[in-house]
């Protein structure tokens, strides 16, 4: 059972007595009309993934475990269309496979797609390292089905791009991390495949202003931009320390940013574009130095440094995570304000900090040291340190949660940070939806009627 039971970043074990596996549609909403009838808590589970608990049961052995694992096939590709419908189960890997194979992209990028499952990146509305260009999964949606708390199937697997008739139902399942229902299947956007690509790690010059030097690359390379992504010199040490064949690339104490444009013409030279926009850049001051990929195995070098930063943070022993985002006009405050609090909370503290910059996101990290308990050092830093970061990027009109969801782990913060109304409306939908309170109870919000601190 650890699997099913043990959250992603192993910060707790729940407990179940039964994970299911149903094959189709019509057994997910057999087994959710027999769990209502009997009043049994249901977790909805795709590939386990979560970094806030979303998917993982409590530790009251009363939540059945319903897995997609066995629902994951791809339905259609219509390439006309350009669209692919997949079961809620399928692997966001195997489903970017089968549209490339079709000539199309699937364009949501993130490090756990070789395991984490559609019905999950809908729930959390997964964003990851390609959505400055193609927007977050909510973009990308256009057809649900789903299984509501009482077996109902909502079957809505059009691949319309317009349908204004009424409420946008499918985009309620969007972020609510299996509290509303199970979402079975999806139909997703499509876009056409790039051909070409260039990329290139850029080293930061001191006080380079990260949104100047964003709006410059997304303005000289005609918003070709698929990927602008920050990486602090500590994270790019921590990625090279765990990399066997770690690249050589150029970087400074002020970091570096890994930046790609791509498109499908094969009209555009985009290695000169790219050439371009680094003089470009170059001139203003804002980089040092920049080095272009000249293979594919350079750039997947590139890329592969940039992925391996969590696993490098995992080695070393482990962070406490803040996915915080803030407006872009914000970000570089945002760093000097959170560097202060971070230095007088523990001059000795190190940070990981490193993330999607051109979409406001940054993975504020605080490496947990050495020779110290991991969880009790989370749980110390969460309840003290965390929250000053977080109110700091409040005042400043952002979020605790810019691409990681909430889960179990985060709706404290929820409660403290969100707006009276929306939580208001939140815990309507959530009653509405699931009036016994049986999917995913005790994640993301309170149902109308239960009082805080469960
Ligand atoms: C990433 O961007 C993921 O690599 C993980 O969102 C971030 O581990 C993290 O803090
Ligand atoms: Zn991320």
């Amino acid at each position: 059972m650890a699997a099913y039971t043990t959250d992603q970043r192993q910060l707790f074990t729940g407990s179940t007595f039964a994970v299911l596996k149903p094959a189709t549609t019509q057994q997910v909403a057999d087994v959710v009309w027999l769990a209502a009838h009997h009043g049994i808590g249901i977790v909805p589970q795709g590939g386990n993934t979560s970094y806030c608990g979303g998917a993982t049961p409590d530790a009251s052995g009363r939540q059945i475990v319903v897995s997609l694992e066995r629902m994951d096939r791809i339905r259609e590709i219509d390439p006309v269309s350009m669209s692919i419908s997949v079961d809620g189960g399928a692997i966001l890997k195997n489903v970017q496979d089968a549209a490339a194979a079709a000539g199309l992209l699937l364009p949501l990028s993130l490090g756990a797609e070789g395991s984490c499952r559609i019905g999950g990146n809908i729930g959390t509305n997964a964003g990851g390292l390609s959505v400055v260009r193609y927007g977050m999964t909510r973009d990308l949606l256009l057809g649900i089905e789903a299984v509501l708390a009482d077996g109902t199937v909502v079957s809505d697997m059009r691949k319309l791009r317009k349908n204004n008739t009424g409420y946008d139902v499918k985009q309620c399942f969007v972020g609510s991390e299996g509290t509303l229902g199970i979402v079975t299947g999806a139909v997703l956007r499509l876009a056409p495949l790039p051909t070409r690509r260039a990329t290139a790690w850029l080293k930061l010059a001191n006080g380079a202003p990260l949104a100047e030097l964003l709006a410059l690359v997304r303005r000289e390379s005609a918003d070709l931009l698929t990927t602008f992504e920050f990486v602090a010199a500590r994270s790019i040490a921590l990625a090279t320390e765990a990399m066997t064949d770690p690249p050589s690339l150029p970087t400074s104490p002020a970091g570096a940013i890994l930046v790609e444009i791509a498109s499908s013409s094969r009209h555009i030279d985009l290695d000169e574009l790219m050439e371009a926009v680094l003089v470009e850049a170059i001139e203003s001051g804002w980089i040092d130095d920049a080095l272009l990929a000249q293979s594919g195995s350079q750039r997947t070098a590139m890329w592969r440094l940039r992925e391996t930063i969590p696993e490098g943070e995992k080695r070393r022993n482990g962070s406490v995570k803040h996915d915080i985002s803030v407006p872009l006009s914000c970000i570089q405050r945002f760093l000097d304000l959170a560097g202060s609090q971070v230095r007088s909370y523990d001059a000795d503290l190190e940070l990981s900090v490193y993330g999607h910059v051109g979409d406001g996101n940054l993975h504020y990290n605080v490496l947990v040291p050495r020779d110290v308990d991991r969880l009790e050092f989370t749980k110390r830093i969460e309840s003290s340190l965390s929250l000053q970061l977080y109110d700091t990027a409040a005042a400043l009109g952002g979020t605790f949660s810019a691409e990681h969801g909430v889960g179990r782990f985060k709706k404290h913060l929820l409660e403290r940070y969100g707006d009276v109304g929306r939580i208001a409306a939140m815990r309507r939908i959530k009653t509405a939806f699931d009036p016994a309170d049986i999917m995913n109870a005790g994640a993301v919000v309170r149902p109308l009627g239960e009082k805080s601190g469960r």
